[in-house]
């Protein structure tokens, strides 16, 4: 055995040790009682859950380990062309599940526990969830690096080791309370430190010069990037990658004894306390200048730590350097612009420290990286301030400027045609009031490729936000529509559903070839798989409820139609549109006879997701959402056929017990601002109905389970922009349903919390300077007929069954497997490269 954990220059032999597990249950429960006595974190002679959870996860690590360290020895070996997906979010969620469930050892840990006194369902919701994103992307990027496993793709995720992740959510009278999700308080299992992995990160400083002319950034102030590594195995394969995540540390140098001795305890420590602000947390906020540079030196100091160590590898794998050759080693994948500064940091490493020219080094970098866009919502295109970058990053802006100076001569003698336009196209803007780098603009520049990510979504970007870049570079742009991993998010979620499918379909092959859906279309209309399928439906269902009775006291009835609205809040998702709906339900509830309420189909609406904390407008969504269902669950008139959830705290786990008992969900954005979502596929896949706009992904969805199946509303994307015209105009007619649920809510039905400036926003200034810029009352009249549509499908039990059956038959393509599989193809160029079998 090599001792090759990643470092470089590892080149000694160790001993190979004999491995300390099998797949026996007796050995394995000898085993966590191992890890409980010899790797202690508690008293001893305590084995509750939480003990027994730490102690299994030490176990399933050893599991880990070994063909952890055999892929890295593999890779190693073969020196394959590898994928570097750089990302600042990941929302793994826990990882106990996945792993034992991906070794093909759920059962046998069962049996262990169980012989140790403990149920392994228990166990596992001992872990906390390990969030260090904040929605989609976060969650994408953790999707991605389970198909990269599972494909045996030569890849790394690398991301920040972040102290907290994503606030804890609370609902109190006031509405949401964050609290800091301490997930590393007792501390995570499943990382591993790699001491000798340590990078220098520098801030601040200068540029010299030397008598050569060569120039080097000198001075300002250095911490050390210190490597986590956690294990991503793939699902039964050995292959077992690796995430990266970076902690940020002052070394015992620069502590300043002195000082301290002298009593000036905090400059004796200020660099450390510089270094721990970085991984504090997740997006810091940035309405301060301070927060502004703290994120920017965030980002700084993942791509920079990512790209040393990406080098170090290279250096370490060639007998002797060819730096031309660097590009058919490395793909370096930008999860959105937050790892920008890739670009600059390649380009500085090639140059400064490697001594290429700059055509050499550009030529490598451009062959590199490549880009994949989120979003066309303007406020999250980065813009970074010129003198903000200046100070803390003074070489990567002479870096910055020389590309954009290029660009422009490029521009000029090639595509004279496009001159009027480079205001808008070159990379730095120097509005003399507010000079800013334009990070999307210098990753289209420098990126091999740019990708949207879904075909809607890539349309938009080649149509508008990117066109004239398309004029210039016809072959950049791509679609890669997302996906997600059906392992997590039916196997091992919906374990129920998972055995209909695999005994349906005798195979349970689905789990990697998830196309395989589609030959549950032949047993649509069958009478068993509906009764098996109904069941399974249920079972979820009471879990769900049992969920909910847990978390917020209120009880929910199974029978009724359990619609599911969950993602981030924002006021382009319209969690408000979903919320004016059931409040105008609520009230023809009580205008009914109760012979009425008798013919009207029973629901309960959950509505879950975090508000950015400086996000006042998403806060009031959700106490306004709070609110209406304190009133309406508590009127013993109607409760009996319209509930309204907030569900608190929506996360991964959260997500795995609601996507197996949800029957309808929402995903009903203004068309042509949800990129692409990624919540609707787990729905569909689940074999939940959606209501939706032709918006982002849903428009594929609703192609692949057919129309019929999909309960479609709302302008198309095209039309939008004369919508919101006419809206400014005063030319829109409102709905009268529309005009009826606004007045109800003013009327004080729900409370005395002042929600004019939300129901404002529907009028007036909408805080975009327009009025309703969302378009809710444009699209409240269709949303309220498809609404009438789903009521009426729900009363027919085969009905919506098939078409339950149908969208689960109709998700093939929206595995992560196909997704990553695409990029691998036709992005990264990257071979698989599976480890051996002994
Ligand atoms: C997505 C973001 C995002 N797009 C800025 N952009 C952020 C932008 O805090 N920030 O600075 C955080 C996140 N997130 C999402 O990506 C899209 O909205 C979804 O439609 C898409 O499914 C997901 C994955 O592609």
């Amino acid at each position: 055995v090599k001792a090759t954990n990643g470092s470089a220059n590892a080149e000694s032999e160790i001993p190979a040790v004999a491995h300390p597990l099998s797949q026996d249950p007796k050995e394995i429960a000898s085993n966590i009682n191992y890890h409980a006595q010899y790797s202690p974190h508690f008293s001893p002679f305590k084995f509750e859950p939480e003990q027994a959870y730490y102690a299994t996860a030490e176990s399933v690590r050893d599991q880990l380990i070994k063909q952890w360290n055999e892929t890295y020895s593999h890779y190693h070996k073969v020196n394959p062309k590898q994928t570097y997906y750089l990302s600042m979010e990941y929302l793994q969620g826990r990882a106990l599940t996945n792993a034992v469930g991906n070794l093909d050892l759920r059962n046998a840990y069962a049996d262990a526990l169980k012989q140790l006194g403990h149920e392994l369902e228990d166990v596992v919701e001992q872990e906390k969830d390990a969030a260090l994103g904040n929605g989609g992307l976060g969650r994408l990027a953790s999707c991605f690096l389970d198909s990269m496993a599972t494909l045996n793709l030569p890849a790394w995720g690398y991301g920040l080791r972040y102290r907290y992740g994503l606030f804890k959510q609370r609902i109190t009278k006031a509405g949401q309370e964050e609290t800091a999700e301490d997930w590393l308080e007792k501390f995570s299992p499943w990382e591993v430190v790699r001491h000798d992995v340590v990078f220098p990160i520098r801030f601040f400083g200068q540029v010299e010069v030397d008598p050569s002319g060569s120039r080097k950034w000198v001075g300002g102030e250095v911490i050390q990037a210190l490597a986590y590594d956690v294990p991503i195995p793939g699902y039964k394969t050995k292959n077992t990658n690796s995430l990266r995540l970076w902690e940020a540390k002052a070394s015992a140098r620069d502590f300043d004894l002195f000082q301290f001795n002298d009593g000036q305890y905090e400059s004796a420590a200020q660099l450390h306390s510089s270094a721990q602000q970085i991984c504090a947390v997740l997006y810091p906020g940035d309405a301060t200048e301070g927060g502004k540079l703290l994120r920017l030196k965030q980002q700084f100091f993942l791509c920079s730590a990512s790209l040393q160590d990406i080098i170090a590898r290279f250096k370490e794998r060639e007998d002797e350097i060819k730096w031309s050759e660097f590009p058919s080693k490395v793909a370096v994948q930008m999860n959105d612009t937050h790892p920008t500064l890739a670009i600059p940091e390649l380009m500085r490493l090639l140059m400064d420290d490697e001594a290429l020219g700059w055509d050499e080094a550009w030529d490598i970098t451009t062959r590199t990286v490549a880009y994949t866009n989120h979003t066309v919502l303007p406020e999250a295109l980065e813009k970074w301030s010129q003198a903000v970058m200046w100070k803390l990053l003074p070489r990567h802006m002479e870096i910055i400027t020389e590309i954009d100076k290029r660009f422009i001569t490029m521009i000029k003698s090639t595509r004279p045609d496009l001159e009027g336009k480079l205001p808008d196209l070159r990379v730095l803007d120097n509005n003399p009031q507010k000079a800013v780098v334009r990070m999307a603009n210098l990753c289209v520049v420098s990126s091999h490729t740019v990708n949207g990510v879904a075909q809607l979504h890539s349309d938009i970007l080649k149509a508008e936000l990117f066109s004239d870049y398309v004029s210039i570079w016809p072959t950049k742009f791509q679609n890669k529509t997302n996906g997600i991993t059906p392992r997590r998010w039916l196997k091992f979620c919906n374990p129920e559903l998972s055995q209909i499918i695999t005994k349906w379909l005798k195979t349970d092959k689905w789990v990697t070839n998830l196309d395989l859906l589609t030959n549950l279309r032949q047993f649509a209309d069958d009478a068993d798989l509906h009764a098996e399928w109904y069941s399974a439906k249920l079972a979820s269902k009471q879990r769900l409820a049992h969920y909910i009775l847990q978390v917020t006291g209120v009880t929910i009835d199974p029978s009724t139609l359990f619609d599911i609205q969950v993602k981030r809040i924002h006021e382009y998702k319209r969690q408000l549109l979903n919320i004016l709906g059931a409040v105008y339900r609520y009230k023809k509830l009580k205008a009914m006879s109760p012979e009425e309420r008798k013919n009207t189909t029973p629901r309960t609406i959950m509505i879950g997701g975090k508000a950015f904390a400086t996000y006042t407008n998403a806060k009031r969504i959700v106490k306004l959402v709070d609110d209406v269902g304190a009133v309406v669950n508590s009127d013993p008139e109607v409760n009996e056929f319209l509930k309204v959830i907030f569900v608190p705290n929506y996360n991964v786990s959260v997500a795995e017990v609601l996507i197996p008992g949800s029957e309808l969900s929402q995903h009903i954005s203004t068309a042509g601002m949800e990129a692409s979502g990624t919540s609707n596929m787990k729905f569909a896949l689940n074999g939940c109905l959606i209501i939706g706009t032709l918006d982002g992904a849903n428009v594929e969805i609703r192609e692949e389970v057919g129309e019929e199946n999909f309960f479609l509303f709302g302008a198309t994307a095209d039309e939008v922009p004369r919508l919101r015209k006419e809206r400014e105009q005063g030319l829109f007619k409102p709905d009268p349903r529309f005009e009826e649920a606004k007045k109800f809510i003013r009327s004080g039905a729900f409370g005395s919390y002042d929600y004019n400036p939300l129901l404002e926003s529907l009028e007036g200034n909408s805080g975009y300077g327009r009025a309703d810029y969302f378009l809710v009352g444009h699209d409240f009249a269709s949303y309220m007929d498809a609404q009438e549509r789903v009521d009426e499908a729900y009363k027919d039990r085969k009905r919506w069954t098939k078409m339950s059956i149908l969208s689960t038959a109709g998700s093939g393509k929206f595995s992560s497997d196909r997704t990553i599989a695409q990029y691998a193809s036709e992005i990264w160029k990257i071979q698989e490269c599976p480890v051996p079998s002994a």
